[in-house]
């Protein structure tokens, strides 16, 4: 097949040379070029329907917006499957499945081969970040699958932009996806970090196959930023603006689905009347050292991939405005008058719908009628409250830097670093409770570092070391602060009501940065006192219930520490001795 001057194509000769060789192997009957254009979407749209992989909803109900339900196989990030194709295997780490880039390569070039025949490839091109940044990439994915098309269109800038970014250069990411037959057996999700390049087969969904978001923004970034001196974190961005109209911008690194998404959409309690919260990002943020000295950081996105289920009016209004146009849902349950429904909706539970695997759901069923990791897709040009710099190509200054976890037991509300390398310690020794955003066990304490264990493109020891170095460059750096939502009393209940009332710890935490609030010393680092910090108007809440969730108990951080060394026993070859004399400094402290 010739492709070299068909419509929508590039005259970049690296772009024209890569997709022909990948076409060369693939072997579509087809070839198209995304533009990116209205017209285009609404054709892709509406082949997508024909072909049975969205269902359009209800048009008056929920305009613009599209169903599909993936692989019951398929369903989530694959971690046993993904890869770092490095030529030595130290350079991907303790902590990363790792093959030789020959080896994987070839493994790849037989899954792939003729595997498109009878099907079209979509050549998507993409940009991670705002047209005309000095920190945006180009990311080019050819895939075979209409979901995934529809899907970038909405979390990435997509089309022409990006070919008028990129001009004459080679400089951008590769990614080949291919869906073969959905079978885990022939599952792998693999980046090739010396090329830039990154191969995903056999699933079709989420994190595993839109590559623009965690295979280039954050397991190819985190590499290429270590080489340019620069910073992608699984951080969501927010600004806060006060009543006085100051604002500041936050940073904040939680696992997925420990509710990064509400976090940076909050809505302010009553009491905070004035106040108002910007979304900057809700997953990703790029972040570099600014010529003044401080910490910048874009979100390299363009929507949301938020987790459906919990997602309600009180939970995070503003995504429950924002989805309702031009939204793919995906395994959420559907309602006979075509509309969606998940557990934790605003609307009481249907008295009958289909699951998100198609199969009659009432209430009375005993399985879930939304999957857990079942997901919204919507742009965020909809969010209400989205900040406008998020189209700036500078991007916003960073005040502070936040690390969390879901932690049921032992780690207070809130805490902050006593300086840049204890809030490196903080963040490299993170735990969280997995949960359904990955294959795997559910509720299992794992070692997190920055929220980054999943998507870290190289060996982390380094990637700490990298840190600690950044400090050198940033002359004004963030502060850091650890927080934990998820703490429960001995009766399993949360402490913490969260959402919007967690404006309360930001309010301390941006006093903090601004020098505004006091702090009691701990061994764990600052903590805000009862005086200082803001608990007017919340329900059954007192001293003794603030004093419970901040409190701190030797034993069990002594046993917390106990499951810090088995991460650093992993690394220890590779970790930088900062992190072991913040480890001696926390024990002695205790
Ligand atoms: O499926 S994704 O990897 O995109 C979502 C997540 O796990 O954060
Ligand atoms: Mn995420």
């Amino acid at each position: 097949m010739n492709i070299a001057s068909p419509a929508g194509a590039p005259r970049n000769s690296h772009v024209i040379a890569w997709v022909e060789e990948q076409v060369r192997l693939c072997q579509p009957d087809r070839v198209v070029w995304c533009t990116g254009s209205e017209a285009e979407k609404i054709a892709l749209q509406d082949a997508a329907v024909e072909q049975g992989i969205l269902l359009r909803l209800n048009p008056e109900k929920l305009p613009g917006c599209f169903y599909h339900r993936s692989n019951p196989n398929d369903v989530a990030r694959v971690e046993q499957s993904t890869f770092i194709c490095t030529p030595h295997a130290e350079d991907a780490g303790p902590t990363n499945n790792w093959s030789a880039p020959r080896e994987m390569y070839a493994r790849l070039r037989g899954l792939v081969d003729g595997a498109m025949r009878g099907r079209t490839l979509y050549v998507v091109p993409y940009l991670m970040g705002p047209a005309g940044s000095p920190m945006t990439k180009v990311g080019v994915e050819l895939t075979d699958s209409l979901y995934v098309v529809l899907n970038m269109r909405i979390m990435t800038r997509m089309g022409e932009v990006a070919w008028e970014h990129l001009g004459e250069s080679d400089d951008f990411s590769r990614g080949l996806h291919c869906l073969l037959d959905v079978h885990p057996d022939r599952r792998y999700i693999c980046h090739f970090p010396q090329d830039n390049t990154v191969i995903s087969v056999g699933s079709g969904y989420g994190g595993n196959v839109l590559l623009g978001k965690k295979c280039l923004a954050l397991r190819l970034g985190s590499y290429l930023g270590r080489d340019e001196g620069w910073m992608a974190e699984h951080m969501l961005l927010l600004g806060v603006e006060a009543p006085s109209g100051q604002k500041s911008f936050i940073a904040a690194a939680f696992p997925s689905q420990c509710g990064k998404t509400n976090f940076a959409m909050m809505v302010p309690p009553v009491r905070f009347k004035g106040w108002k919260i910007w979304t900057v990002g809700d997953d990703i943020a790029w972040m570099r050292p600014g010529a003044d000295g401080r910490l910048w950081a874009i979100n390299p996105e363009a929507g949301y991939f938020g987790v459906a289920p919990g997602t309600n009016g009180r939970t995070n209004p503003n995504a429950t405005s924002l989805i309702q146009r031009d939204t793919i849902f995906t395994n959420v349950a559907l309602k006979p008058d075509g509309t969606v429904w998940w557990e934790g909706h605003d609307e009481p539970a249907p008295a009958e719908c289909l699951d998100w695997q198609g199969r009659p759901w009432t209430p009375a069923s005993t399985e879930k009628a939304a999957h857990p990791n079942s997901r919204f897709t919507a742009p965020m040009s909809n969010n209400p409250m989205l900040a406008p710099e998020v189209l700036d190509p500078r991007g916003v200054p960073v005040d502070a830097i936040i690390f969390g976890g879901r932690r049921a037991t032992t780690v207070p509300l809130v805490f902050e670093a006593f300086n840049w390398s204890h809030g490196v310690f903080l963040g490299a020794t993170m735990g969280s409770e997995t949960t359904a955003a990955a294959t795997g066990t559910v509720g299992q304490v794992r070692r997190d570092p920055m929220a980054m264990l999943p998507f870290c493109g190289y060996n982390m020891g380094r990637y700490f070391r990298h840190w600690l170095d950044m400090r050198k460059q940033i002359q004004f750096p963030p502060r850091i602060f650890h927080v934990n939502w998820f703490r429960r009393d001995a009766d399993g209940r949360f402490l913490w009501p969260g959402f919007g009332d967690n404006m309360r710890v930001l309010r301390w935490i941006l006093d903090r940065c601004h020098g505004r609030a006091g702090a009691h010393e701990t061994p764990l680092g600052w903590v805000p006192r009862w005086e200082d910090f803001d608990a007017e108007g919340l329900v059954d809440f007192d001293r003794a219930r603030f004093d419970a969730l901040q409190a701190m108990n030797p034993d069990e951080w002594r046993r917390d520490i106990l499951s810090h060394d088995e991460l650093f026993m992993r690394l220890y070859q590779y970790l930088p001795k900062e992190m072991i004399f913040q480890r001696e400094l926390l024990v002695a402290r205790l």
